[in-house]
């Protein structure tokens, strides 16, 4: 599709489809097969070896899931992009495609619990270490880096203490030494931010969450430029095989024409609520991107269009107190994911960070206090509601 839109919004509903190779079919047509017939075998083998366009077989490409990997590759900058069939299938392709036994990356202190346990995983069998770090400098950041670190791996705003990490700084120290930054932009989704554009060199996703937008997918996808992209898809992605399957594709399509209107609507809907969030006396503090006070405000302005629809709290009282609360709540649903039209809330230290253990957690700023809170698209007033009276019914 080489057709350029002006404004997310509108590449978002059309880029990467053309009705009129599909009978003029408005919705991405769903192709649910596992394999595509040769016409003959000559042509069996010239896809094989590269030398003619067309598909194969699923697991190395579907006209679906190719419809949802160009409009990411388009909303984050890149040239080219893969899906996954889970947000970790999108990381471990990403990790192993870039590092060897022996080698380091450099992570962000805080990272969703699954990805910490896949580094553990990877330094046990492979001797693969690495470091974290707040990434507050490039003082900080250079002297982290050995000849054996192979790439950089960073949340921001992190999972779940919502900290956030100075993109075009950290790719800028990077560039110096050719190390490639990895960014995992689940939080923010494109539309609030793009790392590409700051200089970073691979973008991804669990696309379980604002992407898809509905509750009703796991999957995760990777962008980046087409040579890398090329790789991943003939090594990491095609032999390990973490695919997403063309129906989930769809999903993941369908959902994303709405992703401008539903994240500005999470943006404002969480806007209204960590302001009250703050002033309540159960809440102890406030860790909200868009806040001014938050510590890295400055940072936001210059990354991020908007703060983003998920606030951390941290409550006075115990890890009980906290658990009392969770119970309380009547509208809001206690799970985890986030991004979806409900609005979830979890426990981090109980929940999805909850492998990692204590002394990590600490160092990451996830107490048994702490509360994460992925706001919803229902009416603010019945949010703040919910939470209001569940905080009320402590006291
Ligand atoms: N990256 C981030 C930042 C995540 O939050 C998650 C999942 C993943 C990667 C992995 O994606 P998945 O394989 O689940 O699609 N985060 C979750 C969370 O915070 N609650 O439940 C899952």
């Amino acid at each position: 599709m080489d057709k350029k839109y002006k404004h997310f919004e509108t590449a978002v509903i059309h880029h990467g489809y053309d009705s009129k190779q599909h009978a003029g079919s408005l919705s991405v047509p769903l192709y649910q097969t596992s394999t595509f017939t040769f016409e003959n075998a000559e042509q069996g083998e010239q896809r094989f070896a590269g030398e003619a366009d067309g598909f194969i077989y699923s697991r190395l490409g579907n006209p679906t899931v190719r419809v949802l990997e160009e409009k990411m590759a388009i909303l984050e900058g890149g040239e080219a992009a893969l899906a996954f069939g889970s947000g970790m299938a999108a990381v471990s392709a990403v990790l192993l495609s870039l590092t060897k036994a022996g080698d380091h990356i450099i992570c962000s202190q805080g990272l969703y619990g699954c990805t910490f346990g896949l580094l553990q995983l990877m330094e046990e069998k492979y001797n693969i270490s690495h470091s974290f770090s707040w990434l507050s400098n490039e003082e900080e950041l250079r002297q982290l880096i050995t000849p054996q670190t192979s790439c950089m791996y960073i949340e921001t705003p992190i999972n779940p203490t919502m900290k956030v990490i100075d993109l075009s700084m950290v790719a800028a120290v990077a560039k110096e030494h050719n190390i490639p930054v990895i960014v995992d932009n689940t939080f923010s989704t494109p539309y609030l931010q793009k790392p590409l554009e700051l200089g970073c060199d691979i973008v991804l996703h669990s696309a379980t969450k604002y992407i898809g937008g509905h509750g009703d997918v796991v999957a995760g996808v990777v962008v980046g430029s087409r040579e890398r992209m090329e790789h991943i898809r003939g090594t990491t992605q095609k032999d390990i095989g973490g695919i997403i399957s063309p129906f989930d594709a769809w999903l993941l399509t369908r959902g994303l024409k709405t992703l401008p209107v539903r994240m500005d609507r999470h943006c404002e809907n969480a806007e209204k609520i960590f302001s009250r969030l703050k002033e309540h006396k159960r809440v102890k503090a406030v860790y909200f991107p868009g806040d001014e006070e938050h510590p890295d405000f400055l940072i936001t302005q210059k990354q991020m269009r908007k703060g983003g629809g998920l606030i951390s709290f941290e409550m006075n009282g115990s890890k009980k107190d906290a658990q009392r609360f969770l119970n309380a709540l009547q509208l809001i649903k206690i799970a985890v994911s986030l991004g979806d039209t409900e609005t979830l809330i979890q426990h981090p230290a109980t929940m999805t960070h909850s492998v990692i253990p204590l002394a990590n957690r600490l160092e990451m700023g996830i107490s048994d206090q702490l509360i994460r809170l992925s706001v919803g698209l229902e009416a603010w007033e019945d949010i703040w509601e919910d939470l209001k009276q569940a905080l009320d019914s402590l006291a």
